[in-house]
């Protein structure tokens, strides 16, 4: 627990229970926020399939769909009482929302606004990521105390880990309709799905991937969005990789927007998250935009990938 969290009480015994009531209304706030977005979001990509002028602090062209996202989330998620930072892979800087950012009852929210959107182009699944942690940015995995995404897929889903369960629900209708409670990764293995290129791997991550295509109980599952590919790892059991490449080893994948809130919610559901040798949420972060080699999915698959890679 961080020194933030609401477990530290005062004499009386009530501080720390007032902080984690307080903390526990504003996580409720913004998974609504969160949900409440969804359809805003995913109306707002038509006519944004476009690439925009700028660049995101990763060096990524960002399409207009990006910018559209990340200030629609800024302006609603910076407004909830209790959000004392809000963060996005489209932002170099933390946005300061007027709140002590140290206080017990405060949070900071990290969120990659449309994950996936190069898949704008084929019209392929996207996601909104989110993260939510008790202390200031950069923060690591441990500090999370919810996570989840929204997938724009045929039917728009969001996923939501908070109090050590995992819960699925439908966005369609007016109020989110809850389709699965206390969600569990299937212990053996179905689908992969490994970002970057053959060349650009590691040779120890190549050996690795060779084991796992040349399984014949595995198939094959990559649509180029990293939420698209762990949903799927989520429902059927296997793995998802972006690893470290030859040429960056920290890999693709952005460590406060995307691989602690996706590791979070994966070991929420009972499977494990690892950056080829700890699980993504130990991982310090020395600055808000680092890069981590993602590795998610069903405990036995990244077992043997830390001990291919070791
Ligand atoms: P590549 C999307 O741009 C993203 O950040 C992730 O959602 C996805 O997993 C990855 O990049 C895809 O990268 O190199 O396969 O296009």
């Amino acid at each position: 627990m961080s020194e933030r969290d609401g477990g530290g009480t005062d004499a009386d015994g009530t501080g720390g229970e007032r902080a984690d009531t307080g903390r526990a209304a504003t996580i409720d706030a913004i998974v609504d926020v969160v949900a409440d977005s969804a359809e805003d979001i995913r109306s707002g990509l038509v006519g944004r399939r476009g690439k925009s002028d700028r660049e995101n602090p990763s060096g990524d062209v960002q399409a207009e769909a990006d910018v559209y996202a990340d200030d629609l989330l800024e302006a609603r998620l910076s407004a909830i009482d209790g959000v004392a930072e809000y963060a996005s892979e489209e932002r170099a800087d933390v946005v300061d929302c007027g709140e002590e950012a140290t206080a017990a009852d405060t949070v900071a929210v990290a969120v990659d606004p449309l994950d996936g959107s190069s898949n704008l182009e084929p019209n392929n699944t996207m996601g909104t990521v989110f993260a939510v942690y008790d202390e200031p940015l950069p923060a690591p995995g441990t500090s999370i105390v919810a996570s989840g995404w929204v997938l724009y897929g045929p039917i728009t889903t969001m996923a939501v880990a908070r109090g050590g369960t995992v819960t699925k629900f439908e966005l369609s209708g007016e109020e989110p309709t809850v389709v699965e409670e206390d969600v569990t990764i299937p212990d053996d293995p179905l689908v992969y799905g490994f970002g970057g290129r053959v060349p650009d791997w590691p040779d120890d991550f190549a050996e690795f991937a060779r084991a796992v295509e040349s399984d014949p109980s595995h198939k094959l599952r990559y649509g180029g969005a990293m939420i698209g590919d762990v949903n799927q790892v989520l429902t059927y059991g296997g793995i998802f990789a972006y690893p470290a490449l030859a040429d960056n080893p920290r890999g693709k994948l952005r460590l406060q927007f995307e691989g602690n809130p996706i590791g979070h919610l994966i070991e929420t559901a009972g499977g494990r998250s690892s950056d080829g040798s700890r699980s993504l949420l130990s991982v310090e972060p020395n600055e808000l935009h680092d890069r981590v080699p993602l590795h998610v999915g069903t405990a036995v698959l990244i077992d043997r990938l830390e001990a291919t890679l070791e």
